[in-house]
This record gives structure tokens, C-alpha cells and sequence, in this order.
């Protein structure tokens, strides 16, 4: 069928459990990361930033830290106002009515929050650059500051930007408002839940760093960075803030130590160390420091929500009725709109038949570090929203939480099923991934045992989350419709050399994902050869022309779809060929582990890899044919893909401590055909981890001041081993029908599903206590305090 892998060549790859190769050079130190990379002539960046939430700048004195021995100049925003490159950070997605700020390199007016880059120094060595951050001096006019994202709106405060007096970049709505008010005004009962869902800090391993050289010779750029995208950062460096054009900028990104969203965004550093080696004419190098990271980084969800969900007695779902005020932070960021907005109100339906549904999101501007997509990105706000109100839907009409789930599950038959906020989805069976989520821990017999637990002061409590996603954003003029400053497409290269060894390029870029074997894997599928025979190669915008990268779960989709493509394409080449030098009909050739064989005459038989060399000798081609054997590929899918699943949590609370402990978690995720089950599964704890993370631990904190009080690791709580469970992942397999290799994405889709199901197991197990929400994140402290009637 069209929806499955037909690498009728089998090379038997595409599924199997093979160990990633990228690790072995990961594990023994020799990848090799922007910060390990030296230039001859190096010089070190380092940025000096506001102290204050909110403030004019009044002046900036670097007299003494322009001569401190070593230091090589000190730059300030007025400088590069001076230079007179464009100087924007052009970013977000266009919405209706959207305020758009200037964003600039380095700020000169005012600073917006604490963090913002005011003035840069170069010196011979990183310590000199650092030593010489504290010798700028810097006078402010302080000006009162905001940081939650409904008092930025609500309370009467000096504006974050002038632009937006009431501190709304915008005011959002999707759904039908008047066919929603009529379904909550028919419907039986109406629960609603005031929820708040934390700042997140990504907590990349590698912090983010560049290395910019700036031939004068050539007038071109190179720049190594921590980059999710490199082909995206070069289009927004190139017009607007550099302006070069693209092809007098070469970026490159080489080992990449996680990402979760946060690299993606072309945040002001890097341009700040391509511009500060333009002015040299030598190497500059820029590597944040972990506090660096967590204060600049764009963090993740800042919502502060109320959501409504309108039943019948009999428990059909009449309606959903959703407002968040979303913090943006202080500048719009590359998706920082696009994600409170349209993926998160669109998701807004879960796995569920829901009639009605309305949702207004009002977009704040804080002093606080800007907000951007982290792993989940919108959908897991919204997943979150639609779950929480399924369990306190059930919790006021008595019926359990699975049972109202699966009476309101869109059911297989009604693929591809529109819902009411305006996504298609394109194939799912969520009643099957449920049931198995739920056999697995025993579900009615736990119930059960939970009953007779609570009579002897025990309190465990089940978690249930169904999440759908939509991954892989496509295509490409649905994305332009929504304002995007991207395309939906991907790109690749797969290309044969002519001792028939293959070459993959791809225009994703992997940080942690497993791109080098799964692509291997899909190339080497259709193309009957082993992995072994492949090289994957990402993350060189000279290398690989064009790309879009690796973010929202693209890669497997989008991105492993254009290589299944190209290889196609270029085994077809190589039937021709074959059937030219084996004087046949190309409809006469089987082929079958790389060898195109005459149907019957088994004996008269060809290689792909000796067609290769074929194909580069070009001495006997069929008539018109060019040589060489490679092809390059676009590939626009016509939709998104949709992952889905049902995590299960068994946890017990002690009421007396508030402390937490998690027995079982059970993941049972669907991403359709799956490439390599061990890479998937990865993925999968990766994602539970951090999404346990959100509900239990995590969390940055402002203090009165606008000071981010969660700055290092030993401050913010990240999970550590030892307080997770063993995870119990299982698959069902729903092929995607809009991709040739029926894959859909699987990056985001634990951290989705966990969040809400651990906050579902905690809140069912604190049901005898009249707890019916709790705000993550769960903290020993405040499960107590809801023990004690006290939220
Ligand atoms: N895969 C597969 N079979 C499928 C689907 C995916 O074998 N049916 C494989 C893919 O080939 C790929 C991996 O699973 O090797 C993830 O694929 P995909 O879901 O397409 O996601 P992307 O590769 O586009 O990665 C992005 C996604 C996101 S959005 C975040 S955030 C995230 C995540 O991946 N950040 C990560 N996983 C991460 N993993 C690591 N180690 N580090 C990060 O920063």
C-alpha cells in the first residue's frame, strides 16, 4: 500500500531495532560541538546583561573595560545601530492584529527583561571577556515591571513596549462563540477548571554557543551554532539582520547537545557574534554559561487558564470553552506566537467528539525572558486543558474517567475526522491504544483495590492522559496562511558515489534525535542495502542546499518522507539502467535485497551498487539519460500527521508528607510505522521524564524584583533517575496516510501525554480530600496543603 515502507528491495532495515550509530563517536568524546571547535586568531565573546526586570537605559560607560589588558573592544547597541546592518531579529508568526516590537541585536532604550544583551566584549580569552563584563558600567532609570501574564494585561503598569499600551500582543479566538454559548446552554452540567501551567526551562545538555569567521577576503560568514535549523537561521540572519545575502552565509551545525525546542529561535547572541567578527575581521566565539542559558533561553508554556466543559447526564461532551491569558515574555520569538495560538487552541478537541468549541487567547507581553515552543509546544498546553477538564467533568457526573473517555472517543471509522478546531486528523484507533494502556496496570481491578486501600488511609490514585498531536506542520501554503515565517517542506539529497556506497543529505538537524540511523535506515530500505552502506549527513547549509530542520516532530514525517522519496526516485534511475544493460523491459525486473533480477531468468541479474558505478562511468546509458545517480527532493505533505496514545500513572501519596511516589507509568504511544523501535522508545522516556518534570518539579520563578530566582541546576528541579519509575512503553501501529512511509512523529509525544497524566494520579488519589485540580507544579508542599483543605 501507499501508507507503508516499499522497500521492495528489503533491505529488511526499516523497523528493526538497530543501535545508533551516532553514538559511538557521542559516548568516546569525539563528537565534536561548537565549543570544541577552535579557529586560528580566536577571539571570546562575552555579552553584559541587564540586571534590571525593567529600565531605561540612561548610559553605558565601557571606558574601563575597554582597556583591561586582553580585551580587544567593547561594543554597545549603539554601535551596531552605527554599522548600519538591518539590525531586526525578524520572528514571529504573523497572527490577526499581532504587535510586532522592534527587536534589536543589543537594546539601546530601554531593557525589557533581566537578561537583555546591552553591550558585547571581545577579548583574547574567555576569562578576560568575562572579568571585563563587570568593569561596564550602566545607569538605569528603573521602571516597574510585570511578570505575570494576567497582571501585565489586568493591572495598570508602564508598558513592556510603548506599541502595546496594555501590554496585548494579541487577542486570539478559534471556534464558534455563539454555537458554544447554545451548547453549554443546552447541556446538562457544566464543570470548569482555573488552571495555571508553569514557565518551563529547557535545560538543553550543551548550553548555546556560536562561533562566527568572517572572511574579509570573500565577504563571507561562517558560523557554527547550537542550531535545531541551520537553513532557517541563515534566511533570518541573511535580510534581516545581517543583511547578506544567503549565499555569502554558510551556517553549520555540528554535534548539538539537545535542543527541545530552544534552538531553534534566531535569538540576538549568535547575530551578536557573526556581527562583533564582521567588525574584526577576526573568529569570535560565544558560549553562554548554564545561568546564561536558563536566563535567555526562550522557556517554555506561562499560561494562566479557565476552561469549561459542558455534559450530558449520559456523559457525551457538548462543549469546550477555553481563555488563557499565555505569557509571551519580553520580545516576540520565532514561534512565540504561533504557539499559544494555533497549535494550542486546534488541539483543543483531544482524542473526543466535541461539537462546540471555543477558545480566546490573549497574548502577554511580561518583563520576563521571552517564551517560545518547548518540547509539546502548544499542544501540550491544550492537551493538558482538554484532560484536565475530562477529569473533572467525570469527577461531577460520577462516572469514572476512563468510562467518560471512551464514551466520547472519536471512533475509527470517522477518519479522517475534522474536529471542531479546525484539524483534520488523519487516522487513529484510540479506543484500542487506551484499552491497552489500561490492561496493562488491570484498570477495573485496581479500582478496586484503590477502594479498599482508602479505608485503611492509603491513597493511590490513577492517571489517566489521552493526547492527540499534530506533528510535522504542512504544508507549506497552509503554514503561509497561518503567518509563518517557514515552510512546511523538506529536503534531501540521496546520492550514490561510484563505488555504490550512499550518501544521504538532509536538511533536518538532529540534536539528540537519532537522525543518522533512521534516515540510514528508510534509504537503505528502498534502496535493498544494508545500513552500513549509508551515510546521513545534516546540519551544513553549503553542504545541503535547503532545509527546513528539526522541530514539532517533523523529522521521521517530513523529512524521512523526502529520503523515501529520493530513493525511489533513484532506484527507478537504476531500473532503467538495469533494464538498458540487461536488455529488458523495466516492468521485467524484480528486485530484491539491491539486485534487479529478470523475472524468470533469475541468473541474469544487476546490482544497484553496480549500476552506480555505471551510472558515474556513463558509458552505457539508455538513450537520453544523463549520468550520475542521485536526486534531490522537496517534499510538501498535505497535512500534518497525528500521533496519539493513552499514558497511564498509579501513584501513591502520602497525606501526611505530600510526598509523591509513582508506582507504575505505562506509555502506549501510536506514531505509525515505526523505523527503529528502540530510537522510538528512547524518544518516549525521554519525553515522560520531562513532562513528569512539568507536574512534579519544575518551574521558573520570579521574584518581586523580576529576577529569575531559578538560575542554576541545583535552583530549577529537573527529574533525576532516581525519581522516576521504570516506564512501561508499548505501541499500537495507525500508519499515517499522508506520508509515503506512513510514519507520524513521536519527539513531543510523551512529554504531552505525561504532564496531564501525572496530575490526573495525584488528583484522583487526593479525591477523599475534595481535591479536584491542583496547579504543577506538585510539590510535596502543596499536595499537603490540599490534604489540609488548604489550596
Ligand atoms: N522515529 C521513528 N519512527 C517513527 C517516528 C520517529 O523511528 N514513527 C524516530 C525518528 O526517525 C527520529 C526520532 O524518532 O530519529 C524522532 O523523530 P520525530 O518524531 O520525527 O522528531 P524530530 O526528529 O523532528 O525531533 C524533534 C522532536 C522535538 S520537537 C523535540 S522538542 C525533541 C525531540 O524531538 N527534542 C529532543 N526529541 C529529542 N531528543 C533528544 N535526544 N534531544 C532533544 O533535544
Amino acid at each position: 500500500s501507499a501508507t507503508e515502507p516499499d522497500g521492495d528491495g528489503s533491505g529488511g532495515t526499516f523497523g528493526s531495532a538497530i543501535k545508533r550509530g551516532e553514538d559511538v563517536p557521542l559516548l568516546t568524546g569525539d563528537g565534536e560541538y561548537t565549543d570544541d571547535i577552535s579557529l586560528r586568531g580566536m577571539t571570546h565573546l562575552a555579552i553584559c546583561r541587564s540586571d534590571h526586570a525593567h529600565a531605561r537605559i540612561e548610559s553605558i560607560d565601557t571606558s574601563d573595560a575597554a582597556a583591561m589588558d586582553g580585551v580587544i573592544a567593547v561594543y554597545t547597541g549603539e554601535d551596531v545601530v552605527e554599522s548600519g546592518v538591518p539590525n531586526t531579529i525578524p520572528t514571529a508568526w504573523d497572527l490577526p492584529g499581532l504587535v510586532q516590537p522592534q527587536y534589536r541585536m543589543l537594546a539601546t532604550d530601554k531593557v525589557r527583561y533581566e537578561g537583555t544583551g546591552i553591550a558585547a566584549v571581545i577579548a583574547e580569552t574567555p576569562h578576560a571577556a568575562h572579568d571585563a563584563l563587570e568593569r561596564i558600567t550602566v545607569e538605569y532609570e528603573p521602571l516597574e515591571h510585570v511578570t505575570d501574564p494576567v497582571e501585565a494585561v489586568e493591572r495598570d503598569v508602564p508598558p513592556v513596549h510603548d506599541e502595546a499600551a496594555d501590554n496585548v500582543a494579541f487577542d486570539f479566538e478559534l471556534g464558534e462563540v455563539d454555537a458554544t454559548d447554545e451548547a453549554f446552554a443546552d447541556a446538562d452540567r457544566v464543570a470548569s477548571v482555573d488552571l495555571r501551567q508553569p514557565r518551563i526551562i529547557p535545560n538543553a545538555m550543551e548550553p548555546r554557543a556560536a562561533l562566527a569567521d568572517w572572511e574579509n577576503a570573500t565577504g563571507k560568514l561562517r558560523l557554527w551554532m547550537t542550531s535545531q535549523n541551520p537553513h532557517l537561521h541563515r534566511m533570518l540572519l541573511s535580510a534581516g539582520t545581517l543583511g547578506l545575502p544567503e549565499n555569502k552565509i554558510q551556517v553549520i551545525a555540528p554535534e548539538v547537545g539537545g535542543g527541545f525546542g530552544s534552538k531553534i529561535y534566531h535569538y540576538p547572541d549568535e547575530a551578536v557574534t557573526a556581527w562583533c567578527s564582521m567588525q574584526l575581521g577576526r573568529p569570535v566565539k560565544w558560549q553562554a554559561t548554564r545561568s546564561e542559558s536558563y536566563l535567555t533561553d526562550c522557556h517554555g508554556r506561562d499560561h494562566v487558564t479557565t476552561g469549561e466543559i459542558a455534559l450530558d447526564d449520559d456523559g457525551t461532551i457538548r462543549g469546550v470553552r477555553v481563555e488563557t491569558h499565555a505569557g509571551l515574555g519580553a520580545q516576540l520569538s520565532q514561534f512565540g506566537t504561533a504557539t499559544p495560538s494555533y497549535l494550542y487552541t486546534t488541539v483543543l478537541s483531544g482524542q473526543y467528539t466535541i461539537p462546540a468549541i471555543h477558545c480566546r487567547v490573549i497574548g502577554a507581553f511580561t518583563n520576563t525572558t521571552p517564551v517560545d515552543a518547548y518540547r509539546g509546544a502548544g499542544r501540550a498546553e491544550g492537551i493538558y486543558v482538554i484532560e484536565r477538564l475530562v477529569d473533572v467533568g467525570a469527577r461531577e457526573l460520577g462516572i469514572d474517567p476512563a468510562e467518560l473517555r471512551r464514551r466520547n472517543l472519536v471512533p475509527p471509522d470517522e477518519f479522517p475526522y475534522e474536529s471542531a478546531a479546525a484539524l483534520v486528523y488523519d487516522s487513529g484507533e484510540y479506543e484500542r491504544a487506551m484499552d491497552l494502556a489500561l490492561d496493562h496496570i488491570d484498570y477495573d481491578e485496581l479500582r478496586e483495590r484503590q477502594r479498599e486501600l482508602r479505608d485503611e488511609d492509603r491513597y493511590i490514585g490513577i492517571g489517566i492522559g489521552n493526547f492527540v498531536e499534530s506533528a510535522g506542520l504542512s504544508p507549506s501554503g497552509l503554514a503561509g496562511d497561518l503567518g509563518a515565517q517557514a515552510g512546511g517542506w523538506e529536503s534531501s539529497i540521496v546520492r550514490f558515489d561510484s563505488t555504490g556506497s550512499v550518501t544521504v543529505l538532509a536538511g533536518t538537524a538532529d540534536q539528540g534525535q537519532g537522525h543518522r540511523t533512521t534516515y540510514a535506515q528508510i534509504a537503505a530500505e528502498e534502496l535493498g542495502l544494508s545500513v552500513d552502506d549509508v551515510d546521513v549527513v545534516e546540519g551544513d547549509t553549503d553542504r545541503i542546499p535547503q532545509g527546513m530542520g528539526t522541530y514539532g516532530s517533523r523529522s521521521a514525517s517530513v523529512g524521512g518522507g523526502s529520503i523515501a522519496r529520493g530513493a525511489r526516485e533513484v532506484r527507478e534511475k537504476a531500473r532503467r539502467i538495469a533494464a538498458h544493460q540487461l536488455e529488458t523491459s523495466v516492468d521485467d525486473l524484480e528486485f530484491e535485497d539491491g539486485e534487479f533480477r529478470v523475472t524468470g531468468a533469475p541468473d541474469r541479474s544487476l546490482h544497484i551498487q553496480t549500476i552506480a558505478h555505471e551510472a558515474y562511468l556513463g558509458h552505457d546509458l539508455p538513450e537520453g539519460m544523463d549520468p550520475g545517480l542521485e536526486e534531490t527532493n522537496f517534499y510538501d505533505p498535505e497535512n500534518f500527521t497525528y500521533p496519539f496514545g493513552t499514558h497511564v500513572a498509579v501513584v501513591e501519596v502520602d497525606p501526611e508528607t505530600g510526598e509523591i511516589e509513582i508506582e507504575r507509568y505505562i506509555a502506549v504511544d501510536d506514531c505509525g510505522e515505526i523505523i527503529n523501535p528502540m530510537i522510538v522508545e528512547g524518544q518516549v522516556h525521554g519525553g515522560i521524564a520531562q513532562g513528569i518534570g512539568a507536574a512534579l518539579y519544575e518551574g521558573a520563578v520570579y521574584d518581586d524584583n523580576g529576577h529569575l530566582q531559578t538560575r542554576r541546576m541545583d535552583e530549577y528541579a529537573v527529574p533525576h533517575s532516581t525519581q522516576l519509575p521504570e516506564f512501561k512503553t508499548d505501541n499500537t501501529v495507525t500508519p499515517s496516510p499522508h506520508n509515503p512511509i506512513g510514519v507520524k512523529g513521536v519527539g513531543e509525544s510523551a512529554t504531552i501525554a505525561a504532564t496531564p497524566t501525572m496530575v490526573s494520579a495525584v488528583v484522583d488519589a487526593l479525591e477523599p480530600f475534595g481535591v479536584d485540580h491542583l496547579d504543577m507544579p506538585l510539590t510535596p508542599e502543596s499536595v499537603w496543603r490540599a490534604t489540609e483543605g488548604d489550596q
